[in-house]
């Protein structure tokens, strides 16, 4: 007589199998490949031929992650380099006297690695999932050069304050595979915001990567009551040098199209942060720009561990909306700003991840590698 077979891990085996031939994958550690299914927590069932490996010593039993590493040579991105890659256009000036910052955006089809091996058909804003962090300077007049190269009509949303016309909605902005729109308007207000593309189904085009950080710092001129704060977030000032800034966009892939994630990722690779720490030199602040863009799941967080932090909801305020948290939560396109340091700590790996444990599991999850001086 045969072995008995278990029908919940039978279903489970046929998930698995599903979502490989889906993705186009290799080996993934077990709970990523299974993760949407609440049966499959049930046990320790484990397929033939799944490894689960324990790649950070002393984590012991339950240090899911995913197996090698993503080739970011072949994606033309790296999850770490992005932390502080900051698009700032090209600048001229106006008649007037004005900043002009312009910036030059695509639209491209490309497939991309999120985990090893798992290839996603993503729809990316210059070849890259999350797009150019943009950065600017309040009161700046910002130019938005927009190509589209790829298959599908697609636009850019910026979250900001400008004309319908600017809107990059349908009727407003949409541009057809093969033309090119021109976005122009003011960079106000302050923040820490976000733009995105707008065509529909608007969930699909925002999950397949059509999204990007845009912030725009302070004038402290304009801001004289909170000028050295406002110094502090100006990219280029001493005051701004003096902190490490970094920007996180808390995303996620559905690679078998079922409207439910399976992967997440802080700047798209499942467990980047795990496997390279984020280097921080404990006596510098830390301020983190913090996007949450999310399709499918509609509650996402940030938790540090060991440590609180202030925060800017939306990052338009100079004095912080949270004083003193762990935890904050935001829903899609939510963001803001985090700041906090790691002066009085030991050096060490200090963890962050969401208190969506389930997103910890299928890879939104890293560490800050505190030290005391760069060598
Ligand atoms: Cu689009």
């Amino acid at each position: 007589m045969d072995k008995p077979t278990r029908p919940d891990l039978m279903r489970r085996r046929s998930l698995l199998m599903g979502g490989l031939a889906a993705a186009g994958g290799t080996a993934i550690c077990t709970s990523a490949a299974l993760g949407q299914q609440p049966a499959s927590h049930a046990g320790h069932a484990v397929p033939a031929g799944t490894v689960v490996a324990d790649p950070m010593p002393g984590m012991g039993h339950g240090a899911m992650m995913t197996v090698g590493d993503v080739d970011s040579a072949v994606n033309g991105f790296d999850p770490t380099d992005m932390l502080t890659d900051w698009d700032t256009g090209t600048v001229s000036t106006l008649p007037d006297g004005r900043t002009l910052r312009t910036f030059e955006m695509t639209a491209e089809d490309r497939e991309i690695e999120i985990a090893p091996g798992i290839r996603f058909p993503a729809w990316t804003y210059n070849g890259r999932v999350p797009g150019p962090a943009l950065r600017a300077k309040e009161g700046e007049r910002l130019r938005i050069v927009f190509r589209n190269y790829a298959s599908h009509p697609h636009s850019i949303h910026f979250h900001g304050i400008h004309a319908a016309r600017m809107d990059g909605v349908p009727g407003a902005g949409m541009v057809d595979p093969g033309d090119e729109f021109v976005y122009e308007f003011d960079a106000k207000p302050f923040g820490c915001h976000l733009y995105h593309c707008h065509a529909m189904p608007l969930r699909r085009h925002i999950h397949k990567g059509m999204y990007g950080a845009f912030v725009i710092d302070p004038d402290p001129e304009r801001r004289p009551e909170h000028a050295e704060v406002a110094r502090s977030r100006l990219l280029g000032t001493p005051e701004n040098a003096g902190w490490q800034e970094l920007v996180m966009v808390m995303n996620a892939f559905d690679t078998n199209f079922d409207a439910e994630n399976e992967f997440y990722a802080v700047n798209t690779v499942a467990h980047a942060f795990m496997k390279r720490p984020i280097r921080i030199v404990k006596d510098k602040p830390v301020r983190i720009y913090l996007i949450n863009v999310i399709e499918f799941d509609p509650i996402n967080s940030f938790h540090l561990h060991a440590n609180f932090f202030d925060y800017y909801d939306q990052g338009t305020t100079l004095t912080p909306t949270l004083k003193t948290v762990d935890l904050i939560t935001q829903c899609q396109a939510q963001r803001g700003i985090l700041e906090f340091t790691f002066a009085e700590h030991e050096p060490g790996l200090y963890m962050f991840h969401p208190h969506q444990t389930e997103f910890t599991e299928l890879g939104w999850v890293g560490m800050f590698d505190v030290v005391e001086a760069l060598a």
